[in-house]
């Protein structure tokens, strides 16, 4: 039986439980309470945006989605929660404490095309959060919830944030965070220790990934920008390891790929004629903001239309862009794509892919077993003790959940494993994807090693799992690879039989 099975078997069990007990029988809200623990399971995974202020979230939300939706301006709406569901038509709605909602009028902003929310009639502090339902095809499987930025100087608006994260009751709204940071401070680590905490409970972290933002802005500009970040991103990734709460850190600028995905042909245009200028010239002219967008330059891009430019690509994508299409690019969808896979947005997706989506199921299941426990606590009944008793072996002895634990654990404890070592048992439970040619390093065109690679992976992760010099953490980690390696064993036989 999958974790989710048994999950929704313990849930049932409850829900009758709940249903006997005469204390409980006419209590709606216990009812509710629990319906929505279970429908929670079948909807899609909540992934939260989070970060200190002007890190580039709701612009990462857009680069996500593929379209303009989540608010970057200066109005109300960047400091309330916000979440992106897919509907069929676009539609948001505001609750409002005490549980009313509201429609919310959606306008485009003039100038830079996104959306805005009219919040004439709206008292921001009476908003608990918003709720934005939109026909896109990337919110089908995920629902992304923007939030506020967190810094020690706004206190309110850090606190919704919180309230989301780290809720007071302990039961968890998101299945899994993704954490932008400029740049790296104690009060950034300590709300991440704290995020950590909500999303993996006090076993450690389950579904954390950092992203050194607004990627693009760290070599000031230069071409080489991202390899910069990638430096920085290191360097995060260190200290951040220190945290032992994320399972990876990517550099990613969000601007670069909401552009790219929404590449315009006039932007196309404009920076081929910029392309097409003397490269001495160019350069000179390219020097500083405030020489670019001069408005008696002689470049042949009018001064408004670089001002836009600017605005969409900064100052790093303009000049990459014009490197790229001097190497001879010459359409819109090509110029689009290598902007895109610049931008670190490829590469996050993949993380996010190989971390959240191939493990929805079962983050969406520790949800619902964590929820179900503090609901179970909250409303006592002669049954809670065996309900509990179902539920902590499952929290403490599935498998998956133990690789989401070491996979962020193995970043930051020490262990007598050497580099190799480490990064095959990053592999094998899982740390580059969730199938097994990737847990065995396998090519995807040689499958019949599978069977093989297996029973070897198994067999010498357990001598390994044995040596006598091996500390705990380090024969807990040996013997998770074992577990990881049998269950492929177990699956490839199932398979040939
Ligand atoms: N150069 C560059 N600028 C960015 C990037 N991402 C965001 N910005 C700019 O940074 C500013 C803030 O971006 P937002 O996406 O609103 O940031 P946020 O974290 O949602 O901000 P708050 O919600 O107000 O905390 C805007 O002017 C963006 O255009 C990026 O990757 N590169
Ligand atoms: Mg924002």
């Amino acid at each position: 039986m999958s974790t989710s099975d048994q999950v929704r078997t313990i849930l049932d069990g409850t829900v009758q439980a709940y249903r006997s007990d005469p204390a409980y029988a006419q209590r709606p809200d216990v009812h509710n309470e629990l319906d929505w623990i279970a429908r929670r399971l079948n909807q899609p995974i909540r992934i939260a945006l989070a970060g200190t202020l002007k890190a580039g979230k709701s612009t990462l939300v857009n680069a996500l989605v593929g379209e303009d939706i989540a608010p970057t301006d200066a109005t109300e709406a960047t400091r309330i929660v916000t979440w992106f569901r897919h509907g069929p038509t676009p539609k948001v709605t505001a609750n409002h404490r005490g549980g009313r909602r509201s429609n919310v009028p959606i306008g485009r902003n003039a100038v830079e095309g996104g959306l805005t929310f009219d919040f004439a009639d709206l008292d921001p502090e009476d908003v608990v959060d918003l709720d934005v339902e939109w026909p896109a095809t990337e919110l089908i499987d995920t629902t992304i919830i923007d939030t506020p930025g967190t810094s020690s100087l706004s206190r309110d608006v850090s606190q919704r944030t919180l309230r989301l994260l780290v809720p007071d009751d302990g039961v968890p709204r998101v299945d899994a965070v993704v954490f932008l940071l400029r740049t790296l401070n104690a009060a950034d680590i300590a709300l991440l220790m704290q995020i950590g905490e909500l999303v993996g409970g006090s076993a450690g972290a389950l579904g954390v990934i950092g992203v050194a933002s607004r990627a693009d802005e760290i070599g000031a500009g230069r071409i080489d920008a991202m390899l910069s970040a990638k430096d920085v991103a290191a360097r995060f990734t260190t200290e951040m390891d220190r945290t032992g709460i994320c399972q990876a850190v990517v550099p990613v600028s969000g601007l670069l790929a909401l552009t790219a995905r929404t590449l315009r042909q006039s932007e196309f245009v404009a920076l081929e004629k910029l392309a097409a200028v003397d490269a001495v010239e160019l350069t000179k002219a390219m020097l500083s903001v405030d020489r670019f967008v001069r408005e008696d330059s002689s470049l042949p891009v009018d001064a408004a239309t670089r001002a836009a430019l600017l605005e969409r690509f900064g100052m790093f994508g303009i000049r990459i862009s014009i490197a790229v299409l001097r190497a001879g690019v010459n359409d819109s969808v090509a110029l689009a794509d290598e902007l895109l896979e610049r931008s670190g947005l490829v590469a996050l997706r993949d993380v996010i892919d190989q971390q959240f989506a191939q493990r929805s199921d079962l983050l969406k299941a520790h949800t619902a077993l964590v929820s179900l426990r503090r609901f179970v606590e909250k409303n006592p009944i002669y049954a809670s003790s065996y309900i509990i008793a179902d539920i902590d072996p499952l929290l403490a002895d599935t498998h998956a959940f133990e690789e989401l634990r070491l996979l962020s654990q193995l970043r930051s404890r020490p262990t007598t494993l050497n580099e190799d070592e480490m990064a095959s048992l990053r592999r094998i439970i899982g740390g580059s994807g969730t199938d097994a040619a990737s847990r065995l390093g396998l090519q995807p065109d040689a499958p019949y090693d599978g069977p093989r690679a297996a029973f070897a992976a198994a067999q010498r992760w357990r001598r390994r799992a044995e040596h006598p010099l091996n500390d705990p953490f380090t024969t807990r980690a040996c013997r998770a690879a074992v577990r990881s390696a049998e269950a492929m064993v177990a699956q490839y036989a199932a398979q040939g039989r």
